[in-house]
């Protein structure tokens, strides 16, 4: 490998053009697409090094800002076993991501000798993206800078997120995940989800039927792939299917944080069931309007409880002993906390907001569900509860079924359209609608406000971002605020995907609610 040719590369095809300095985030790098060119090339040649560290194993880099505006693009690693990039490595990507073109040389040789990389030996890298217009060219850039130092690369063209991690993991576990294909995806979840639904397509309150916001994004477009080589099992009208602008008054980040429903939406029966995506298809919320024509959100806690309710039920009646937990950020609503812990009794643990403290904490039980209250999450099995369950099911007819349901499941990552299924068919087999899942606990009113301040990096945070440390008296002020509000509760966080401090409040009533956040957010100004 002549690392020349990788500056003589990047000098002419993919110059630096931005001098601020960008930062490897909880979810890769983030920002306007045009100064992003340098920095895909860069990851091209950074995820071909990851590559040859882990023995040629295959690294995924997807190209996608997910549920930010449509000037904007991003791009994450993805670790061999569908993780997110390795924690120390993000600071490897910081630097390279930054360093001048002169320097660019040099500083790829000192990664090459710090981690004794053998240049000369075998790179996978898979690379993927979302529809925004700019993604192809981002995509090339990644692509050449793998080429650049003569690793093999593949490329899968517009994926969803969850599907770019289900390829890696198929390919790196030799086919045993799945075939690392688009036609191989689509299989493995049809055929779990068709097999577990039979021929019971409705069931007591549940319809088969839902409205599926797309918003105008890759998960639109997959979607409708399902729909077609899906025997009628799921009746889906998509809306939002890419006409519009990505994540324009649209899909799981607006229905969540607006709290209404998004534009687009057909005029439909009271209690229809609606869901919503976003940008790569990593979060999935469920909502409906009722009778009084009033918005209900079912999000990423009431999934988790569903799903966690019905696996344990599932794992008793195979006479399993198999450990559970449930993995929850400080955003979750304290009547879904309550609920897991006095209801269902399943072990509830808080972890830091970003999907690799979720799932490394998922990790540590047999069977590990973990939601952000944002709708991203997915259930993980331990290799322990894949074989207790597989020799259970030689003679367990509902052994037989968690298989099916753990095939249903993309364990890689959160998956909206995988979410999407299995929520169906938890719902069918009760013979719930919305109105029966609304019903099993209450949300506590929740607010979220956005503050600018100079520097947000002021305020750092300790046990999982409930505490603040710093600035020194903020968290005794905040105490002092909460004490006056019956079942009050409220943090402040800075957010690590934009400049902004985030503030989140529940109290008992909304009235309360938006007082807290007030007062709570006059602290941090
Ligand atoms: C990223 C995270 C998401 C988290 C969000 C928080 C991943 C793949 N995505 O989108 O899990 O909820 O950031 O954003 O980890 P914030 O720090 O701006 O509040
Ligand atoms: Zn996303």
């Amino acid at each position: 490998i002549n690392l020349r040719t990788v500056y003589a590369f990047a000098r002419e095809m993919y110059p630096k053009k931005s001098t601020a300095p960008i930062q490897y985030g909880t979810a890769g790098f983030r920002g306007k697409a045009e100064f992003l060119d340098s920095v895909m090339y860069r990851m091209g040649v950074l995820a071909t090094l990851r590559s040859r560290i882990r023995g040629g194993a295959v690294i995924g880099v997807m190209v996608t800002a997910s549920h930010n505006p449509e000037p904007d693009n991003g791009v994450k690693l993805i670790d061999p076993k569908g993780e997110m990039l390795e924690a120390s490595w993000e600071s490897i990507a910081t630097d390279l991501a930054n360093v001048e073109d002169s320097e660019l040389e040099a500083h790829v040789a000192k990664i090459i000798s710090d981690n004794k990389i053998d240049v000369g030996s075998s790179s996978n890298v898979f690379v993927g993206m979302d529809n925004r217009y700019h993604s192809p060219r981002l995509l090339k850039a990644v692509a050449d800078g793998v080429i650049a130092l003569k690793g093999n690369v593949r490329e899968f063209g517009i994926v969803t997120t969850p599907m770019l991690h289900f390829f890696v993991v198929a390919a790196n576990t030799r086919g045993a995940y799945g075939q690392p294909t688009e036609e191989g995806y689509y299989r493995k979840l049809i055929t779990a989800f068709e097999i577990l639904r039979g021929d019971n397509l409705e069931n007591g309150n549940y319809r088969n039927k839902l409205v599926f916001d797309g918003a105008n994004g890759v998960g639109a477009r997959k979607m409708l792939q399902f729909i077609k080589r899906m025997h009628d099992s799921l009746q889906v009208d998509v809306i939002n299917k890419g006409d519009g602008k990505i994540n324009e008054n649209c899909g799981a980040d607006y229905v969540k944080v607006k709290q209404g429903v998004p534009i687009g939406m057909p005029i439909v029966e009271p209690y229809t069931r609606c869901v919503s995506v976003d940008g790569d298809a990593d979060r999935v919320v469920y909502f409906f309007t009722d009778d009084k024509n009033q918005f209900r959100l079912l999000d990423g806690d009431r999934i988790a409880t569903l799903v966690a309710d019905y696996l344990m039920d599932m794992v008793k009646r195979c006479g399993l002993d198999l450990s559970m937990g449930l993995v929850q950020t400080a955003y979750a609503n304290g009547g879904s906390t309550d609920y897991i812990s006095n209801t269902l009794q399943v072990p509830v643990a808080c972890v830091p907001t970003g999907v690799k403290h979720l799932h490394h904490k998922a990790l540590q039980y047999d069977i590990g569900v973990y939601f952000e209250a944002n709708g991203h999450g997915t259930v993980i099995f331990s290799e322990n509860a894949k074989s207790l369950i597989k020799a259970a099911s030689e003679t367990s007819v509902d052994a037989k079924t968690l298989l099916h349901v753990i095939d249903l499941i993309n364990e890689t990552v959160g998956d909206a359209i995988s979410d999407m299924l299995l929520v169906e068919t938890i719902l069918n087999h009760k013979g719930w609608d919305v109105k029966d899942w609304l019903a099993t606990y209450d949300d506590l009113p929740n607010l979220q406000l956005k503050i600018k301040v100079q520097d947000r990096n002021v305020i750092t945070t300790t046990d999982a971002e409930r505490v603040c440390v710093t600035p020194v008296g903020l968290q005794e002020a905040i105490d002092k605020v909460v004490s006056n509000y019956k079942r009050g509760r409220a943090f402040v966080r800075p957010s690590g995907t934009e400049d902004v401090v985030r503030v989140y409040a529940e109290a008992a009533t909304k009235d309360e609610t938006e007082s807290l956040a007030y007062e709570v957010g006059i602290l941090v100004q």
